[in-house]
């Protein structure tokens, strides 16, 4: 008997592993202005990857709002010769693609930050992000309404930005983020990077509270951050962590 409870007991975790292998993601591609770019491909070696996304090595969610990651993810390395950015206009809508998503509860959020040499050469931990999108609960109670991550599922797992028309010219990341919060008192951040160089005539940068550091734009005790949704059954406005949206 003792056995057999072991026995169950190992199979549940292994089967526990799988689902979490298979229930969670991140970005696989872009379209931007009428070109897809391929993402990394997660679980595979970066050795020969070319992208305009940075590396990024597991599905699995990041708990820790103030993860030494949380900017680009594990482990947001450059390609090397394989690195790429894209060029985009400013103004112009940027798609990005999920995997097939398992996660309906939580918002989305999409963030830039200016480089100030090459992006390919940047520390993403230390560069300035602001945020140009964002959308969290879009109606009814927090457990049971529809959320911007439910609608990102209905939408072929996809979610369209415009960058700010007026955004100076230059070499930019591009973040996105969800932000899973279905389970209690425990966030599941999911963000990933590209690289942008950015053209056009605007002159437009953002400055003072609009800026985060990644980590330090989260804390634990934002009240989007820890959060039981289940608790709040009628509450129905929800608080996405982070800076104000800057629009150029
Ligand atoms: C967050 O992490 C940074 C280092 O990455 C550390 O200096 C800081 O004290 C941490 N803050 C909290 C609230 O844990
Ligand atoms: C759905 O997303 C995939 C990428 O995951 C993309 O290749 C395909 O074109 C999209 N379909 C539509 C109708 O946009
Ligand atoms: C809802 O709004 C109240 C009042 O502003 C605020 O205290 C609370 O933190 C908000 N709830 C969420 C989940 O953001
Ligand atoms: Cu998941």
């Amino acid at each position: 008997m003792k056995f057999l409870t072991a026995l169950v007991a190992t199979v549940t975790v292994a089967l526990n592993q799988a689902n979490l292998a298979a229930s969670h993601g991140g970005v696989i591609g872009y379209s931007i202005a009428g070109t897809y770019y391929q993402g990394f491909k997660a679980y595979n070696t970066p050795v020969g990857q070319v992208s305009i996304q940075r590396e990024w090595d597991t599905y699995d969610p990041i708990t820790d709002p103030n993860s030494s990651v949380l900017s680009c993810n594990t482990n947001g390395a450059n390609l090397g010769s394989g690195q790429l950015s894209a060029t985009v206009a400013a103004g112009s809508q940027i798609t990005a693609y999920w995997n097939p998503w398992p996660h309906t509860i939580g918002p989305v959020m999409v963030y830039m930050a200016k480089c100030s040499g090459t992006c390919t050469s940047a520390s993403t931990s230390s560069l300035s992000w602001f945020k140009i999108d964002q959308a969290g609960l879009i109606s009814g109670a927090l457990p049971t309404g529809t959320w911007a991550m439910g609608q990102l599922v209905s939408n072929n797992n996809s979610w369209t930005t415009s960058i700010p028309s007026t955004l100076a010219a230059g070499e930019y990341f591009i973040r996105h983020e969800l932000l899973a919060i279905h389970t209690s008192n425990q966030p599941q951040f999911y963000p990933e990077c590209g690289q942008l160089k950015v053209t056009g005539s605007g002159s437009a940068q953002p400055s003072g509270s609009y800026l985060v550091k990644f980590p330090g734009g989260y804390h634990a005790s934002d009240p989007g951050v820890t959060i039981d949704i289940y608790s709040q059954p009628t509450v129905t406005n929800y608080t996405i962590p982070g800076p104000a949206v800057w629009r150029g």
